[in-house]
């Protein structure tokens, strides 16, 4: 894909329960970088690809917990998942499910060609299985029967599967990361996995499940015994959603190579080492970047669906705004990084950055707009004063500030975007204090309070474009009011939450 299409996937979410906080951190982070792009290139040449991952004995036995069929439980759960993507303005261009035919066939049609070309194999597998986490364990990484990862109890397994042979490409694919610095993200997580990859021997990948202990997945097309791993199946969707095999296996796609998959780093391995495999075997061109962010945790422990410590954006969103929400995930916590989730937090941020910051400055201006000019914009000052030009410079500044912030090498550092916007603001209030254009009215001081209120206008302007990818509704808002050469005040954006009160 050329430097002028974008293509951007998030994780293909277990409908096993509702979508928390973390889920909707990875697809805000990624509607944020769709509608950047979508500015910039054009909607036409952005894809924002999302979905839900339907198989495995996770759903089975949450369906069998809740007494649905699997197909009706996934049915009724992808609902919430889609309700809360257009709850929270995320853009997405497609939604994938796994059980979809367009996806199914292409996941046999994709596990043929490589069974064809000898690179999935029949073999005995005798060892531990962890359900929650849907992995293999063998008897030397496992110690009293618990999940290495997640210490939950594992179950012993001994059964004929197939295998994809991921230590045939092993060598390849340190070569390729250690040529391709951008392919993985962070920098940490890359030097993580290729150490991983220098210092482990690959096993080679089970790639099924015997029906009789699972039958919910897609079946083997050379073995009607075996359903096929869910982890295989549904990385496939990148590709499958996008693009098609010829008859000869060739396959093609307007949007394929990716230019980003995000995801938290608790599934970079599956991406990182898996994906690239599969994608090499099947002879596909590698993304350009697998990125890794951070974990939201509740106090010490990673907010869980399976630890049941979850908090609902749905609630949050529905209290404290939309673009609140957005604000808070896409400001508190540096891509790439962990941190805490608090309301507290989030009305701290509420009262000052949303209330006292942007909020007061759209209003303050818009107000004395309407009352020293009749609500009309008045002109550009012929001879701005040394403050007002820093303060343009700083607004002229900001689309390169921001271009330069949102690109693999800088870690795509939304927090660091919005705290540029910020400064802008902060600059912009200082000076309101600074200038007393009230006084400026009561000594007739007429051009200057022109060029004075012209700058902040355009200022809240700047800033309302700016802040349309992070939030779209407020900057939708500020441009109703003041996008126009006649000012159209409406109500304060984000008024001040009283937490005095709110405790009581
Ligand atoms: O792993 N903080 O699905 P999943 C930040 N189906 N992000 C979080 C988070 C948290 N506390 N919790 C979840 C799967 N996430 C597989 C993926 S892809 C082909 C298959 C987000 O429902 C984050 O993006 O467990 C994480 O990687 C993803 O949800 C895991 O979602």
């Amino acid at each position: 894909m050329s430097k002028d299409k974008f293509y951007i996937t998030t994780p293909l979410y277990y409908v096993n329960s509702s979508p928390h906080i973390g889920h909707s951190y990875t697809n805000i982070a990624a509607d944020c970088l769709a509608r950047y792009m979508r500015l910039n290139l054009g909607k036409e040449n952005v894809r924002f690809l999302t979905g839900t991952d339907e198989h495995g004995q996770k759903i089975q036995k949450a369906a069998d917990a809740s007494g649905l069929s699997a197909q009706d439980f996934t049915d009724k759960i992808v609902v919430q998942f889609k309700e809360l993507w257009s709850g929270l303005n995320v853009t997405y261009d497609d939604f994938i499910r796994t059980t979809e035919k367009r996806h199914v066939d292409f996941v046999q049609r994709s596990i043929q060609i490589l069974f064809d070309k000898g690179d999935i194999a029949e073999g005995k597998y005798e060892g531990w299985y962890c359900t929650p986490c849907e992995t293999f364990w063998l008897d030397a990484q496992v110690s009293d029967k618990a999940c290495p990862d997640c210490k939950r109890a594992l179950e012993r397994i001994s059964e004929t599967n197939y295998f994809f042979k991921l230590s045939k490409y092993q060598e390849w694919l340190v070569k390729y990361i250690e040529s391709e610095k951008d392919f993985i993200r962070p920098v940490s997580r890359y030097n993580e996995v290729l150490s991983f990859l220098k210092n482990n021997r690959l096993a080679d990948l089970c790639i099924s499940r015997p029906k009789q202990r699972l039958n919910w997945g897609i079946e083997l097309p050379f073995s009607k015994d075996h359903v096929i791993y869910v982890w295989f199946d549904a990385l496939l969707n990148y590709i499958s959603a996008v693009g098609q095999f010829d008859e000869r296996g060739k396959y093609t796609s307007k949007w394929w190579p990716a230019s980003l998959h995000l995801m938290a780093k608790d599934i970079l391995r599956q991406h990182a080492v898996y994906w690239p495999i599969m994608l090499k075997a099947l002879d596909i061109q590698m993304p350009k970047t697998v990125f890794a962010h951070g974990w939201w945790m509740m106090g010490e422990s990673k907010m869980s669906k399976s630890l049941g410590n979850v908090i609902s954006p749905v609630e949050m969103a529905g209290k404290y705004g939309i673009d609140t929400f957005r604000y808070f995930l896409l400001r508190d916590m540096p891509f790439g990084l962990d941190g805490t989730f608090s309301e507290e937090a989030l009305v701290k941020r509420f009262n000052s950055d949303l209330a006292n910051d942007l909020g007061n400055l759209v209003y303050r201006t818009l107000t004395m707009a309407e009352k020293y000019f009749d609500s009309v914009v008045p002109a550009v000052s012929e001879k701005p004063k040394a403050r007002e030009i820093q303060i343009r410079e700083k607004l002229d500044g900001l689309p390169e500030v921001i271009s330069l912030e949102l690109c693999p090498e800088t870690n795509y550092n939304f927090s660091a975007c919005l705290e540029r916007i910020w400064e802008l603001i902060a600059m912009a209030n200082k000076y309101v204090e600074e200038v007393k254009p009230w006084s400026l009215a009561k000594e007739n001081k007429a051009e200057e309070l022109k060029g004075f209120i012209r700058l902040l206008v355009d200022v809240i302007r700047g800033v309302a474009l700016s802040l349309r990818p992070f939030m779209p509704q407020t900057a939708e808002s500020i441009l109703e009011q003041a996008g126009t050469d006649k000012i159209n005040k409406g109500k304060p954006l984000f008024p001040r939450i009283d937490t005095k009160s709110a405790d009581k």
